[in-house]
């Protein structure tokens, strides 16, 4: 127990990697925090290794640890998502009193943080479900983070947060979202569009390194001359590194030493799953989803790699295909497919906040998202301007900046995708997100045609584009149309 006058403004449950990052960044910032982990022995660790950073109070009961906090206190669970995370928080409630804010910093199904934060309010408890962007570096040195729960918990953590927080032009990376699970919503569709982008980016690797035959080290000169202009991004900083980076033991780029089978741990899928519920099609991040099982699906893939005919492809070389103009044509595809990829997410959040009554505005979450998260980029400053000068935009593509990015994208984006069919290499996402973009530019789509279909075999009915009413056409009978 900790003396009266010594009590910490802010506790952190779960040391591992991400909690005690957090711990030391309040820290750092001048708060006392309040420390625990279910095993002793990480606290004892954290303290040993951090203890003289800050001002921490470590507990090794959670009675003690709730007592270490002062009024209303404010505790942020960093452990594993799922069952762990439900057993913490009804320890901490069980201690708590009333008005004190449980926050939930890791990376929860948004429907769990809905389910969770009515159970604490039932309770007298205030319950707070916060994305946290940024990786373990972020933890340290300034995430990007994404509050939901009740508007009234703000007055209390804002300040706290907003001291850990990356901070860009004055901006801390970090406001109340909306309430309940919105927060956690839109780190899932921020997880989602981070597939999309480095997607985007990996077909571009595979076009340069394996179309147009460039080596790791020149692809990676590519990305540094890339991440100068419109594509200033952190995803494409760290492609660069990686990209350059040489194996010490071999002498070959560490690129070809990696298995190519991408990992992931769900919210991609989450985000996908959410959009599929909402009817929202985020192309972009599902065949980015995809992709990454694809990858991994290694026993199929081991009967497949050189056994399914090709079909004649050629090469850009045989093509006549200047290497530089194609490198341009490469770096217009990812912008556009990427741009994609952002309006698709953007639809995403905007539809799931009207769903659940959440009046998030798409403006803070670009304006966040553009430090501490994985995602940060360049281009978010163009989407706040976007949503700034027309915050009920029907779609992020339509934005007179983005449109006349679009212009001068698109001829490319176009050739890319034509070529990379040609030469045989996949590129999932710049060909679904083109397909999606012209779904949406042109005037007339085969769901017409589906229409007739549905009521030939299942009398669904279909509305016609000359007059008002619904229509069956009677395709068992005399193929009379009736009004149905
Ligand atoms: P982990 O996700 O690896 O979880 C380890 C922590 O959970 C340890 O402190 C462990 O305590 C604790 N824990 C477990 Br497991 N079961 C518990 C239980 N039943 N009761 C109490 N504590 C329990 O840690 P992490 O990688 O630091 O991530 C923390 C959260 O942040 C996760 O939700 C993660 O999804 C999210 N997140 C992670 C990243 C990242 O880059 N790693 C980024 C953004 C968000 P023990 O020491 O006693 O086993």
């Amino acid at each position: 127990m900790t003396e009266q006058g010594n009590l910490a403004q802010i506790g952190v449950v779960g040391l591992a990697v991400m909690g005690s990052n957090l711990a030391r960044n309040f820290a750092r910032n001048g708060h006392t925090v309040a420390v625990y982990n279910r095993s002793t022995e990480k606290t004892r660790n954290f303290m040993a290794n951090h203890g003289a950073e800050g001002d921490f109070i470590p507990s090794e009961t959670i009675t003690d640890f709730v007592a270490s906090l002062e009024k209303p206190r404010r505790a942020i669970i960093m452990v594993q998502a799922g069952n762990a995370t439900d057993a913490v928080i009804h320890q901490l409630a069980d201690a708590m009193d009333d008005g004190d804010i449980i926050i939930d910093g890791g990376n929860a199904l948004y429907t769990d943080t809905i389910r969770r934060e009515q159970e604490i309010a039932d309770r007298g408890l205030n319950f707070v479900g916060a994305g946290i962007s940024g990786g373990e570096e972020g933890a340290l040195n300034g995430p990007a983070i994404m509050p939901g729960g009740p508007e009234k918990t703000w007055e209390a953590l804002g300040p706290l947060l907003e001291s850990i927080a990356a901070n860009v032009d004055g901006v801390p990376c970090v406001t109340h979202i909306g309430p309940d699970g919105a927060g956690h919503f839109v780190k899932m569709v921020h997880n989602g569009i981070e597939y999309a982008d480095m997607q985007v980016i990996g077909e571009a690797y595979q076009l340069l390194r394996y179309g147009a035959g460039m080596t790791p080290a020149e692809i990676a000169e590519v990305f540094r001359t890339w991440n100068a202009g419109d594509l200033d991004s952190y995803l494409i900083d760290i492609t660069a590194e990686v990209l350059a980076q040489v194996d010490a033991e071999t002498g070959k780029p560490l690129i070809d030493l990696i298995v190519d089978s991408a990992g992931q741990k769900g919210t991609g899928r989450w985000t996908v799953k959410a959009a599929l519920d909402l009817g929202i099609p985020v192309t972009g991040i599902g065949e980015a989803v995809f992709a990454r099982a694809l990858s991994g699906a290694t026993n199929q893939r081991q009967a497949t790699i050189g056994n399914l005919p090709s079909g004649t492809l050629t090469t850009l070389a045989e093509l006549g295909v200047d290497r530089d103009t194609f490198i341009e044509d490469v770096r217009r595809a990812l912008y556009a497919s990427k741009l994609v990829a952002y309006a698709q997410g953007f639809d995403e959040i905007t539809a799931g906040s009207a769903d659940h009554n959440w009046n998030v505005d798409p403006r803070d979450l670009a304006t966040i998202w553009r430090g501490g998260c994985i995602i940060r980029a360049k281009f978010l400053n163009r989407i706040v301007e976007a949503y700034n000068a027309n915050p009920e935009l029907p779609t992020l593509l339509l934005d007179p900046y983005f449109k006349a990015e679009l212009a001068g994208l698109i001829d490319s984006w176009r050739r890319v995708v034509t070529l990379a069919t040609q030469i045989g290499q996949p590129i999932p996402v710049f060909a679904s997100s083109l397909s999606y973009y012209d779904s949406l530019r042109i005037d007339r789509l085969p769901a017409a045609l589906i229409q007739g279909q549905r009521d030939y075999f299942g009398a669904h009915t279909y509305q016609r584009v000359d007059k008002p009413g619904t229509y069956h056409t009677l395709w068992s009978g005399n193929r009379t149309e009736i009004e149905a």
